[in-house]
C-alpha cells in the first residue's frame, strides 16, 4: 500500500498559490488602471503561440499599443522573433520553472510603465500542465491546440482547457495534409470545456485572424 499524502506538502503548495493569487490580484488592478486587456496564452511547446503573436502584432501595429511578456525556460528566441513590430516585448527567463507566476509578471509589467499598453499578451512557458494553476492577473486565458498534437489532448489535459476563455485551433493550413480529425477535436473540446468559443486559425494563411482580432476587441470593451 502506498504512503498517505503528507498534509504538510499540501499546506505548502496552498500557501504558494495563495501568495500567487494575492500578487495576481494586484497585477489585475494595475492592468485595469491602465485600461489594458491582459491575455494569457497557454499551450504545449510548439503549438504556435509565438507565430500567432508575430502575426497579431504586425496586423494590429498602429491600431493599438501592444506589449508582450514572454516566458521561456532559457532563451530569448521568441522575443527576438516578435521584435520590430511596434510592440514592447519583455522577456522573462524562468530557468527550471515550467510556468510563469504572478510575481514574474509583476516584475515584467514594471518595465511597461512608461508607455502603458492597451493589450498585453502574456506568452506562457510551453506546457500543458503547470501554467494552468497560476493566475497571472490576466483578464482572459487563451489555450492553443494545434492540429498536429492529437485530437484527444483536451481529454488528456482537461485542467488547462477548463480554465480557458477561448480556444484557438492552430495550424489549420496543414490540417488536411496531416489527416486532422476536426470532428473528433471539436467533440473533445465540447466535452472538456462546453460553451467555450473555438476559433480555427492559421498564422501562415491568416485564416481566423479577423475573428481573433474581434474577440480581442470584445474582451477589451469588458474591462472596468
Ligand atoms: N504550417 C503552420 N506552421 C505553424 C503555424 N504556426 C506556427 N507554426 C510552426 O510551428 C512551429 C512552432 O511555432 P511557435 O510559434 O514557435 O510555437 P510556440 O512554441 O507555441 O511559441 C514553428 O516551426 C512555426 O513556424 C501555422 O499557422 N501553420
Ligand atoms: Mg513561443
Amino acid at each position: 500500500m502506498s504512503d498517505p499524502v503528507s498534509p504538510r506538502t499540501i499546506v505548502i503548495r496552498e500557501s504558494v498559490l495563495d501568495k500567487n493569487r494575492a500578487i495576481a490580484r494586484a497585477n489585475r488592478e494595475r492592468f485595469d488602471a491602465w485600461r489594458c486587456l491582459a491575455v494569457n496564452l497557454l499551450s504545449s511547446p510548439g503549438a504556435g503561440k509565438t507565430a500567432l503573436l508575430e502575426r497579431t502584432l504586425s496586423d494590429l501595429n498602429g491600431r493599438r499599443r501592444l506589449a508582450v511578456i514572454v516566458g521561456d525556460l532559457a532563451t530569448d528566441n521568441d522575443a527576438q522573433r516578435m521584435n520590430n513590430r511596434g510592440a514592447d516585448i519583455v522577456q522573462v527567463n524562468t530557468g527550471d520553472i515550467c510556468h510563469l507566476d504572478a510575481a514574474m509578471v509583476a516584475r515584467a509589467a514594471e518595465q511597461l510603465t512608461d508607455r502603458t499598453p492597451e493589450v498585453c499578451f502574456i506568452e506562457n512557458v510551453g506546457n500543458m500542465v503547470c501554467p494552468a494553476a497560476f493566475d497571472l492577473g490576466e483578464h482572459a486565458r487563451v489555450v492553443l491546440l494545434s492540429v498536429t498534437e492529437g485530437e484527444d489532448k483536451p481529454l488528456k489535459y482537461p485542467r488547462i482547457f477548463h480554465t480557458a476563455n477561448l480556444i484557438l485551433v492552430t495550424k489549420m493550413d496543414i490540417a488536411d495534409a496531416i489527416g486532422f480529425d476536426r470532428q473528433a477535436a471539436i467533440s473533445a473540446l465540447n466535452r472538456t470545456c462546453p460553451g467555450v468559443p473555438i476559433i480555427e486559425v492559421s498564422s501562415r494563411t491568416g485564416l481566423g485572424m479577423a475573428e481573433w482580432h474581434s474577440w480581442i476587441e470584445t474582451q477589451r470593451a469588458l474591462i472596468r
